[in-house]
C-alpha cells in the first residue's frame, strides 16, 4: 500500500522544535526533565547519576538526530555520492562532551544543569567509551568520520558492534592483568536499533554449480549455517556541521529457538544456536600488529562487510536505481585488509544474487573500492590459510580462485611477466598448506591504494607492493594521516582553545592552516606566559589524576617526558627505559648537578599474549618502583605508568605533555597519530625520521624538532649488512651500565632473572635497533635539556609547533581522500 510522505517540514516546526531541538537553556532543561521522567522513568529523588548521565545523553541525542535526519535528506533529495567506510575498528571517545561542543551548546546545557543542581562535569565522567579498537588504525577511522561530518562529505560508516571491545588493563605487581571490558553494562543511550535493518549471513557448506535448460550458468552456495546481522546506528555530528552515521552490526541468531530441540527435551541444544551466532561479535580482538589467523576472525569480517554490501546495495535501489552504477554512487573505503574480503563478497552479490556477468561486475566491483594500507610489518599482513577458508566461505574461495586466475593470465599474456613475479604477485600464496594474501587481493580489487604518511606509501611501493606499483602507477597514492581538532584540542584543552581563540578567532577549528597566525606571537612575552600558565595548570590536573590512580606524587614543575600507545617492540619503549636508567646511574654517581628534574609518563596496552611487550610494562613498572622511592632519586626523576590507555585518558595526558616521544625504528611506524596530537598540544617532539614524524618536522623545522637515530635506509643498510649490536655495548660506557644493570637483579630482586630476554634480545639480535640508536638518543636529550633551561625558547618552539601543525587536521586528509579517491565533492563546495 502507498504511504503518504510525511511532509518534512513538521520537524522544524515549532511545537517539535521548541520541545525536542531547542538550543536554549530552557529548552534543554526542559528536554532533560522529560528525558528523566518519561525516558528514564524516574523522579529527581530516587534518580542515580546514572540516570541524570542517561537523561542528558537522550536529550542531545535528539539534537543531533536532527542535524543527521536533515543531512540524509539532502544527500537523498539531491542524489549524492556517498562514502561507506569500512572498518572493524573504531575508537570514538566518549559522546556526550564532543555532541555538546559540535553543537555549540556546551555553556547553556552547564546552566541548565546547574540550575537544577547538577554538575554537568560530573555527567560527563559517567560515559563509558566505546573501546571498539585497538589504537592508531580504530582511532583513525573516528577522526575521519568527525571530519567528514564536519566538511559535509555524505558518509556512513559501518563496522563491527563488539559487546566486549578493548580489555580493561589493570596493573597488578607491575604486571598487565586483562579484565572484560563492559561497556554496555549500563546501556547505551547514544545508539538505536533498527531491528528491521537486518541481513542473512551464511558459513560454511559447499557450493553447486547448475546449468538450466537455457544453458543459464549459477552457482548455489549452500550453507550449513547462518545467522543475521542487526544494525545499531549512533549518529555522528560534525562540528557546526552535518550529520553522519556509524552502523555497527550485532549478530544474532536467525531463529533465538530451536523448538525442535526444545520438544525432545534438549534444553541446551535449544538455546546453542543462538550463543554460537552471537558469538561472533562478542569480543574485539586485542592484537594491534598480529595477524592470528582465527576462524572467528575470518568470521567477525566477513560477517561485518556482508551485512555492509548488502545494506549498501539496499539503500542503492531503494533510490530507484539499478546495480549498474553502484559505483556511480558508492566510494567504499577499506580500512586495512580487514574488510578486504568485501572484494569477494561484492562480486558473489552481483554474479551469484543478481546474475550480472562477471566482466561487468569485476568492473564495477574495482571502481567501487580503495584501499588503505596501515602497516609494512610482515606479521601484520593478513593471510587465510586455504583450508580454514574453504571451511568458513566455500563460495569466496572459489570467486578469489577466479579473481586470481583472470589475474595471473592478464599478468603472463598482457604484461609478459616472469613466472617469479607471478609467484610473488598472485593472490594465493603456494607455500605449505597455501594462504590467500588479502592486501594483494585489495590492491587487485581497488582502484587507489593508498599509503598512510609520505614515507610510509614510498616504501609501500618499494617494498610490499613493489611489483603491483610497478605495473599500476597511477593505482598507488598517499593520504597523510590526520587529527581531529575538535576531539585533541578543543575538548581537551580548553584553557589553550580559549587563548588561541582569544587571539586569532575561532576559524582554526575548522582551517587548522589558520594555526599559522600564532606565529607572530611566538615571541611576545605577555604571550607565552599565558601559554606557560595553561600548561602548568594542565601538568598539575594530571598530577592530580596520577595520583589519584597510583598514589604517586609528581610535581608538575618537571618537565612531563610522554610516551603514550600501544606496547610494542618497535616503539621501542625499552629505549626509553634504557635512558631513564642511565639517568638514574649518572644521579646515583653524583653526577647530577644540573639535570633537570623530569616525569615519564607511559601508558599502553599490550597485546595479551605478546610476551615482549608484557615484559616491557613490567620493566616499566619495576623502574618506577626503584626510582619513585628512592629519596636520594626521586625529586630529580619520576616514572608513571598509567593504566589502562583510552581515548578519555588520552584527552588527559596530551594537554600536560612537554616532550613527546616518538622514537619507534625508522621505516616501521606506518605514520603515528599520536605524534600530531601532542604536539597540537605544545609538546615538542623527539623523535626518529619515521612515519608521519618526517613530514611534520618538515613543517616544524628542525630547529623546532629532536632529531635523532637512523634513517629507513640506514637501519635497512644495516640490517643488510653485518649489524653486531654487541659492538655498541663494547664501545658505549654508559650504554654498557645500563644494560648491567639490567640484569643485575636490583630491578627485581625476587627474581634477578626477570629481565634476561629484553637483555638477551638486545644484545644478539636487536631487531629494533635500540643500540645502534642509543647515542644518538642520548645525545639528542642533551639538546632537549639544554632547551629546557630557557623556558622563553622552550615555549616560543612550543608556540611554533603548534602554530605549524595545519596540515596534520585530519579535515586536511578527508579532503585529500574526497579529491584523489573518492572523487566526492562536500556540501560546503555545493551550491
Ligand atoms: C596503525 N595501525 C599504525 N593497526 O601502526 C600507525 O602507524 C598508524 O598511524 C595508524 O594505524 C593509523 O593509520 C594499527 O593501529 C591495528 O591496530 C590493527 C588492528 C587489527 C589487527 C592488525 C593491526
Amino acid at each position: 500500500k502507498e504511504r503518504k510522505a510525511i511532509n518534512f517540514d513538521l520537524l522544524t516546526s515549532k511545537t517539535i522544535k521548541s520541545k525536542r531541538i531547542g538550543l536554549s537553556k530552557n529548552d534543554i532543561k526542559d528536554s532533560f526533565l522529560e528525558n528523566l521522567f518519561f525516558h528514564i522513568g524516574r523522579v529527581p529523588k530516587g534518580a542515580t547519576i546514572m540516570d541524570y548521565y542517561q537523561a542528558l545523553a537522550y536529550t542531545v541525542r535528539d539534537r543531533v538526530f536532527k542535524e543527521f535526519v536533515t543531512t540524509v535528506k539532502r544527500i537523498s533529495d539531491e542524489d549524492l555520492r556517498v562514502v561507506a567506510y569500512l572498518s572493524a575498528e573504531y575508537l570514538p571517545g566518549p559522546h556526550l562532551a564532543n555532541n555538546l561542543l559540535s553543537l555549540g551548546i556546551t555553556e547553556q546545557t552547564a546552566a541548565a544543569m546547574a540550575e537544577l543542581g547538577i554538575d554537568m562535569e560530573e555527567l560527563i565522567l559517567q560515559e563509558e567509551e566505546p573501546g571498539l579498537g585497538n589504537g592508531g588504525l580504530g582511532r583513525l577511522a573516528s577522526c575521519y568520520l568527525d571530519s567528514m561530518a564536519t566538511i559535509g562529505i555524505p558518509s556512513i560508516a559501518y563496522g563491527i558492534r563488539y559487546e566486549f571491545g578493548i580489555f580493561e588493563q589493570h596493573i597488578k605487581n607491575g604486571l598487565q592483568e586483562e579484565y572484560t571490558d563492559k561497556w554496555l553494562q549500563y546501556g547505551n543511550p547514544w545508539e538505536v536499533v533498527r531491528s528491521e535493518i537486518g541481513y542473512n549471513i551464511m558459513f560454511g557448506g559447499s557450493t553447486k554449480h547448475v546449468t538450466d535448460s537455457n544453458g543459464n550458468f549459477t552457482v548455489n552456495w549452500i550453507p550449513d549455517s547462518k545467522l543475521r546481522g542487526t544494525a545499531y546506528d549512533t549518529p555522528i555530528l560534525g562540528y557546526k556541521g552535518y550529520g553522519s552515521i556509524l552502523r555497527l552490526w550485532r549478530a544474532e541468531a536467525i531463529d533465538t529457538f530451536d523448538f525442535s530441540a526444545y520438544n525432545k527435551g534438549d534444553y541446551y541444544k535449544a538455546v546453542q544456536e543462538k550463543i554460537l551466532s552471537e558469538n561472533i561479535t562478542k569480543v574485539l580482538y586485542p592484537n594491534d600488529e598480529q595477524e592470528t589467523g582465527k576462524e572467528l576472525r575470518l568470521k567477525q569480517q566477513y560477517f561485518f562487510v556482508s551485512c555492509s554490501l548488502q545494506d549498501l546495495i539496499r539503500l542503492h535501489l531503494l533510490q530507484g536505481r539499478i546495480l549498474d552504477t553502484l559505483h556511480e554512487k558508492f566510494a567504499i573505503q577499506l580500512n586495512d585488509t580487514h574488510p578486504a574480503i568485501a572484494v569477494a563478497e561484492l562480486m558473489r552479490l552481483l554474479v551469484d544474487d543478481y546474475q550480472i556477468d562477471w566482466d561487468k561486475s569485476w568492473n564495477i566491483t574495482q571502481r567501487c573500492f580503495g584501499y588503505t594500507n596501515h602497516t609494512l610489518l610482515p606479521e601484520a599482513l593478513e593471510k587465510w590459510s586455504i583450508p580454514l577458508f574453504r571451511r568458513v566461505l566455500p563460495r569466496h574461495l572459489e570467486i578469489i580462485y577466479e579473481i586470481n586466475h583472470r589475474f595471473v593470465q592478464e599478468l603472463k599474456y598482457q604484461h609478459g611477466c616472469s613466472d617469479e613475479q607471478l609467484s610473488r604477485m598472485a593472490l594465493i600464496d603456494h607455500s605449505g598448506e597455501g594462504s590467500i594474501r588479502m592486501a594483494h587481493l585489495a590492491t587487485v580489487g581497488s582502484h587507489k591504494v593508498n599509503g598512510v604518511s609520505a614515507l610510509h606509501s614510498e616504501l609501500l611501493k618499494k617494498h610490499v607492493l613493489y611489483d603491483f606499483a610497478q605495473l599500476w602507477p597511477d593505482k598507488f597514492c598517499n593520504v597523510t594521516n590526520g587529527i581531529s581538532p575538535r576531539r585533541f584540542i578543543a575538548l581537551s584543552n580548553p584553557l589553550l582553545t580559549g587563548l588561541i581563540t582569544e587571539t586569532i578567532g575561532s576559524g582554526w577549528l575548522t582551517d587548522l592552516k589558520e594555526l599559522s597566525k600564532l606565529e607572530n606571537m611566538a615571541e611576545d612575552p605577555t604571550f607565552q606566559n599565558k601559554w606557560m600558565a595553561i600548561k602548568q595548570t594542565n601538568k598539575a590536573s594530571l598530577s592530580d589524576h596520577i595520583k589519584l590512580e597510583t598514589g604517586i606524587s609528581v610535581d608538575p614543575s618537571m618537565m612531563f617526558d610522554v610516551h603514550v600507545k600501544r606496547i610494542h617492540e618497535y616503539k621501542r619503549q625499552h629505549l626509553n627505559v634504557l635512558n631513564i636508567l642511565h639517568l638514574y646511574l649518572q644521579i646515583k654517581k653524583g653526577n647530577n648537578k644540573d639535570m633537570i628534574p623530569m616525569a615519564f609518563i607511559f601508558a599502553g596496552k599490550a597485546a595479551p599474549g605478546y610476551f615482549m611487550a608484557k615484559l616491557i610494562i613490567k620493566l616499566i613498572t619495576a623502574v618506577g618502583d626503584l626510582i619513585n622511592q628512592d629519596t636520594e632519586v626521586n625529586d630529580k626523576l619520576k616514572v608513571i605508568f598509567l593504566p589502562d590507555f583510552s581515548v578519555k585518558k588520552a584527552q588527559h595526558i596530551y594537554p600536560a605533555a612537554d616532550l613527546s616521544e616518538q622514537i619507534s625504528m625508522a621505516g616501521k611506524e606506518a605514520s603515528g597519530t599520536g605524534n600530531m596530537k601532542l604536539s597540537l598540544n605544545g609538546a615538542l617532539t623527539i623523535g626518529t625520521l619515521d612515519g608521519a614524524n618526517v613530514e611534520m618536522m618538515e613543517e616544524i623545522g628542525m630547529d623546532n624538532f629532536f632529531l635523532f637515530g637512523l634513517n629507513a635506509e640506514e637501519v635497512q643498510h644495516k640490517k643488510q649488512g653485518n649489524y653486531k649490536p654487541g659492538d655498541h655495548y663494547v664501545h658505549n660506557l654508559h650504554l654498557r651500565e645500563v644494560m648491567d644493570f639490567l640484569i643485575s637483579g636490583a630491578l627485581s630482586p625476587e627474581n634477578p632473572k626477570l629481565f634476561q630476554p629484553i637483555y638477551e634480545q638486545l644484545l644478539y639480535d636487536d631487531p629494533y635497533m635500540i643500540m645502534a640508536d642509543f647515542e644518538s638518543y642520548l645525545i639528542s636529550r642533551a639538546k632537549v635539556y639544554e632547551e629546557w633551561g630557557n623556558q622563553s625558547n622552550w615555549t616560543k618552539k612550543s608556540i611554533i609547533n603548534v602554530a605549524r601543525m595545519g596540515k596534520f587536521s585530519s579535515d586536511r586528509s578527508i579532503q585529500d581522500y574526497s579529491s584523489l579517491i573518492w572523487k566526492i565533492d562536500s556540501f560546503q563546495n555545493r551550491p
